[in-house]
């Protein structure tokens, strides 16, 4: 039978066929050991082959094939630096949601899930929730932050899953494709699926007042099926955001405000870090380039992103 991974929990997959029934499945013995560097060989969105067996009164699949994807995003796992966790699997666009404070994202942490997003060539927006809660001057900063990656050429928009600003519009976004949302714990991606869906009864938390963060409500990726054509990938919290298995001198190119300016620079393998006549920082200088954009990439090309390999999904 064929279908494709609605949830998966480490063990067991729930795969949908094209039957449109829900299967429980396990991975054929062998698949984990292919050398694939991945803590998780199959991810949520993977198209897969499956057998159904009968064990007793239970009915089990057995995954024994997995297509090839058409693009996947990964993050670096928790510890193990050589290792890589895929979160999901032939998407069409991801949604990162951002928030100001409560918990707060920075700056830099937008810049490294962008790279990833530009590396497996998966359109990004980006949605700054929760604007009900802003002050003034915390709007005006989210406008600052929204003009600046719409000027690089992300689609960003101020949204409330609580009071339903914009959701309209997302949704217009989400139509006959297959969306995956993502961004810290507690920014409220579980919340905006069930505004967007009415019938879902995603399990939301309010954020720790202690430490301003989300408490990993969600704890693995699931796939759901919107009335309206559309599908939605729920995630889990992620903290940091390791770049995986990329080139210094190919860094550049994942910032595409940088990329255009590239063949301006005096070298043609400019790293734009102390090389004469660059492009990237003579427009740095001008301001027309964002400081906040080359300090990000300035860490990671320089590696400061071993701080951000610990990465964990909290257990409660
Ligand atoms: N005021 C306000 N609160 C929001 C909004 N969106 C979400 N929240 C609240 O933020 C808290 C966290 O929301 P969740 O939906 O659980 O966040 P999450 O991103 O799914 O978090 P994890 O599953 O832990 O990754 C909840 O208390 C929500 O009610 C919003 O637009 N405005
Ligand atoms: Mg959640
Ligand atoms: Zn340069």
């Amino acid at each position: 039978m064929l279908g494709v991974v609605y949830k998966s929990t480490g063990s067991w997959y729930t795969v949908k066929a094209t039957d449109g029934k829900f299967y429980e499945c396990k991975i054929k013995g062998k698949f984990r050991i292919q050398g694939i560097k991945s803590t998780n060989p199959i991810a949520v969105g993977d198209n897969v082959v499956f057998e159904v067996e009968h064990i007793g009164d239970e009915t089990v699949g057995i995954i024994s094939e997995i297509a090839d994807r058409k693009n996947y995003i990964v993050r670096k796992s928790v510890n193990l630096s050589k290792q890589t966790h895929i979160i999901a699997a032939n998407l069409d666009q991801v949604f990162l949601m951002v928030t100001l404070n409560n918990p707060p994202t920075s700056t830099s942490f937008i810049d490294r899930f962008l790279v990833t997003s530009e590396a497996y060539h998966i359109p990004a927006i980006l949605l700054f929730n929760k604007i009900d809660t802003y002050t003034e001057d915390e709007l005006v900063e989210v406008k600052y932050m929204a003009a600046l990656y719409r000027e690089i050429g992300y689609t960003c928009l101020g949204i409330s899953a609580i009071t339903g600003k914009n959701v309209e519009e997302v949704k217009e976004m989400m139509k006959g494709k297959t969306s995956m949302f993502s961004g810290h714990s507690g920014v409220g991606k579980s919340t905006l699926i069930n505004a967007i869906d009415q019938n879902l009864d995603l399990k939301t938390a309010e954020i720790s007042q202690q430490h301003l963060q989300g408490q990993h409500t969600t704890t693995f990726a699931e796939m759901f099926d919107m009335d309206f054509g559309a599908r939605i990938i729920d995630t889990p919290g992620i903290k940091g955001f390791g770049i995986v298995d990329m080139e210094k001198n190919e860094i550049g190119d994942y910032f595409p405000e940088f990329f255009k300016l590239k063949r301006d620079c005096k070298f043609n393998n400019c790293l734009h870090l102390d090389e004469p006549q660059c492009a990237v920082k003579e427009a740095l200088e001008k301001d027309e380039v964002s400081w906040s954009r080359y300090r990000s990439y300035v860490q990671m090309v320089t590696g400061e992103e071993e701080n951000y390999r610990i990465d964990i999904h909290h257990k409660k």
